[in-house]
């Protein structure tokens, strides 16, 4: 018997009901998700032939979720605990069948299942934390009380997706079943469950681990402590770990109503709000409008790399870590095998970490190769040049790559500043170079700037928008201009630090009010880590900056030991004498008088000055969206995920007001300063 249901069907199979839920893409649990579960089950429970349910979703992935669209708008029936009441105090066993990932809700519905049964390749998790949220849906009442306190808080608050054979290991899976065989396993795991009479289980009622928690009261204050420096600023983790607290102290009813007063709390609130929307900004900046999503794709299944540096190893290593081939250039044998093993050192710390096997780096390794002739690079279908920043080296590169690499390859530049359409004349096939903007640690970092020349074409953009999301990158385009979208926000924040330099703040206050602001450092901090001497020549300075007296002084950052701060054997940063005496001299050289500058200058003059270029960089049509450059500046440079991003921030604000602020600070914001004409007709 097949009865059609609004997002499914209800098929029984002898004493055996399937209910298949389809709600493509991701199975959310949109209104008709939730009718479709209650009317599924009911109808099943209410059969009088069928003795167990089996949940199983159509598509792509189990449940993936609340349908987070629906938050923040009024609540439509039936809600999501009515549809996980029918399930768990049905007389009837439910076994959820997964594939995919079970997330959020979505696996606090599998929670409600009496038994849960996956395919090998499932992941589960509740990463609602990553939304500002927690799961509100008894996740934080029901998962401790399978895996105990100490594992669910670090599941919860870091938002895990756990592969099926952990999950299992922990109990939070019955069995695994053999792969792209999921409805056939949980029908034979449901014909034992008939067979052997196996009870209703019920977490709900599970106790022995939160027993076990009750005895170690300390568990939670320490791992407050040791997580202190992850979660500064969010609001979301915290909350997730005072519903984990009640699960263990409170019965299992006034658990949820802790969980529910907290969740509501935080839906409600700015920081989910922000994060929310940065999960559909991350998403959106994958579309680009006039390049259909049916672009023809060059397949990319070697990679060639110019420069085994910093930059070309980290880029190299991204390659390897999802299997695809990579043959680094460099010009000396002694360079190649710096890179090399400056890789291998990479690879081995993560090992060192516990974060990958021993073999699977070799693997890795045996992806990478290096070769002193750019000859190697005929076959390779993605070759990016990432050698140090200089238009006449990088010319040369690209001319001498078009007589060597085969048509229809992308080549691509990790420049981060310089003119991609002057790189391109460089070639007689101008259509298949793009910018390809990794960020440093380019292994770490998620952010990758899609740079597009005026002649790129659509294969070039898509092939690097593609290739970013496969190699675990947050791709984002933008368009030619000197530091494109990000570099271009920074530089804006700098003039203001720089300025300010000279009214008479020190380096440490400015990196204070930012860092407390949530960044994960100042601009000064920043610097001094990258390396003050980046761009700067002993040859030519003449100390016309206080950056430049810093590096004739030998202070350029923390590699040595000091720079715009002091460096103790730890790399603590220290403010400095010597900083505040070159700071003081310069303005007394430049005639600058010192004034008090409060905290809230400090943050206005440098974050509105970033809003002010993000307009311009909007208003010329760099970026496509006001959201593209949330995701550059929460993806690359560490902005405050729960702050949403600069232009979502200033929307918080209101344009205008920013405006009427950068208006009365006039003159002090530089001479060269303009309000960006769309800030100042914002209403
Ligand atoms: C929650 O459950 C709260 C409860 O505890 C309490 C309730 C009371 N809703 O990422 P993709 C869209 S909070 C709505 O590109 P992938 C997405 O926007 C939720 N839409 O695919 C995109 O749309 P478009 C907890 C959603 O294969 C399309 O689906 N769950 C949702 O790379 C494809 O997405 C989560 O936090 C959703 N929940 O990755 C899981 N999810 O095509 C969030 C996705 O128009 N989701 N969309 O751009 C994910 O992590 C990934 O989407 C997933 C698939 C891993 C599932």
């Amino acid at each position: 018997m097949n009865t059609s249901l609004p997002a499914g069907t209800l098929r029984i199979e002898g004493d055996i009901a399937v209910l298949a839920i389809q709600h493509p893409p991701v199975n959310a649990l949109s209104q008709v998700v939730r009718e479709t579960l209650v009317k599924g089950i009911a109808l099943a429970q209410a059969h009088s032939a069928v003795r167990a349910i089996v949940l199983i979703c159509e598509g792509r992935t189990f449940l993936a979720g609340a349908d987070i669209t629906e938050f923040g708008k009024p609540p439509q029936a039936p809600s999501l605990f009515e549809a996980q009441d029918v399930i768990e105090l049905g007389h009837k066993p439910v076994i959820a069948a997964i594939h995919g990932t079970s997330l959020g809700g979505g696996f606090e519905v599998a929670l409600c299942c009496h038994y849960r049964v996956a395919v090998p390749s499932a992941k589960c998790g509740l990463p609602e934390v990553h939304l500002g949220l927690l799961p509100g849906a008894g996740g934080t009442q029901r998962l401790p009380r399978i895996v105990g306190a100490a594992k669910a808080l670090d599941m919860i608050t870091g938002g895990l997706h756990v592969k099926a054979a952990d999950c299992l290991a922990m109990g939070l899976l019955d069995e695994l079943v053999p792969e792209g065989q999921l409805l056939a396993g949980a029908l034979a795991f449901a014909r034992k469950v008939i067979d052997e009479d196996r009870p209703l289980r019920k977490v709900r009622d599970l106790d022995e681990k939160m027993r076990a928690a009750r005895a170690h009261p300390e568990l939670f204050a320490d791992f407050r402590k040791a997580n202190a420096r992850k979660f500064r600023g969010f609001l979301a983790p915290e909350y997730n770990i005072r519903c984990i607290e009640a699960a263990v102290n409170l019965p299992f009813e006034q658990g949820m109503q802790t969980e529910r007063k907290l969740f509501l709390e935080l839906v409600a609130g700015p920081q989910s709000i922000a994060q929310r929307y940065a999960f559909f900004a991350e998403r959106q900046a994958s579309k680009i409008p006039d390049v259909p999503a049916d672009t023809p794709l060059v397949k990319v299944a070697k990679v060639g790399i110019i420069g085994a540096g910093t930059m070309g190893g980290g880029i190299a290593m991204n390659f390897a870590n999802v299997g695809i081939p990579v043959v680094m250039v460099e010009t000396s044998q002694e360079a190649l095998d710096r890179g090399l093993a400056t890789v291998r050192s990479n690879y081995g710390n993560t090992v060192k970490r516990g974060r990958l096997s021993a073999d699977a780096m070799e693997k890795r390794l045996d992806l990478l190769t290096g070769s002193l002739d750019m000859q190697i690079l005929a076959d390779c279908d993605l070759v990016i040049e990432a050698v140090f920043e200089d238009m006449a080296v990088k010319k040369a590169i690209f001319a001498k790559l078009d007589a060597i690499v085969k048509p229809g390859a992308v080549l691509a530049t990790n420049t981060s500043a310089l003119d991609v359409n002057e790189i391109a004349s460089a070639v007689s096939r101008p259509e298949a170079v793009v910018g390809m903007h990794f960020f440093s640690p380019a292994n770490v970092m998620k952010l990758l700037e899609v740079v597009r020349g005026a002649k790129t074409s659509h294969t070039a953009i898509a092939t690097a928008m593609d290739i970013g999301k496969k190699i675990g990158k947050v791709a984002v385009l933008s368009g030619v201009c000197p530091g494109f979208i990000g570099n271009r926000i920074l530089r804006a924040r700098s003039l203001q630090a720089q300025a300010m330099l000279m009214e008479g703040c020190m380096p440490w206050d400015i990196d204070r009010v930012l860092y407390d602001f949530g960044m994960p450092m100042g601009p000064f901090a920043m610097s001094d880590l990258a390396g003050l001497d980046l761009g700067w020549s002993a040859a030519t300075s003449q100390s016309a900056t206080i950056r430049d007296v810093l590096c004739e002084k030998g202070r350029r950052g923390q590699k040595t030991g000091a720079g715009y701060y002091d460096y103790d054997a730890a790399r603590q940063a220290q403010p400095s004498e010597v900083t505040r005496g070159i700071i003081t001299d310069f303005m007394q050289r430049s005639g600058h008088s010192r004034r008090e500058i409060s905290d809230t200058e400090i943050l206005e003059r440098c974050l509105f000055a970033m809003v002010n270029e993000a307009c311009d960089i909007l208003a010329e049509g760099i970026a496509l969206r006001a959201s593209d450059i949330d995701v550059v500046w929460v993806n690359g440079y560490g902005w405050p995920v729960y702050r949403g991003g600069p232009m979502h921030y200033a929307d918080t604000l209101g344009r205008a007001t920013i405006a009427a602020k950068l208006k009365a600070y006039g003159p002090l914001m530089g001479a060269h300063f303009k309000i960006s004409p769309t800030l100042e007709n914002a209403q």
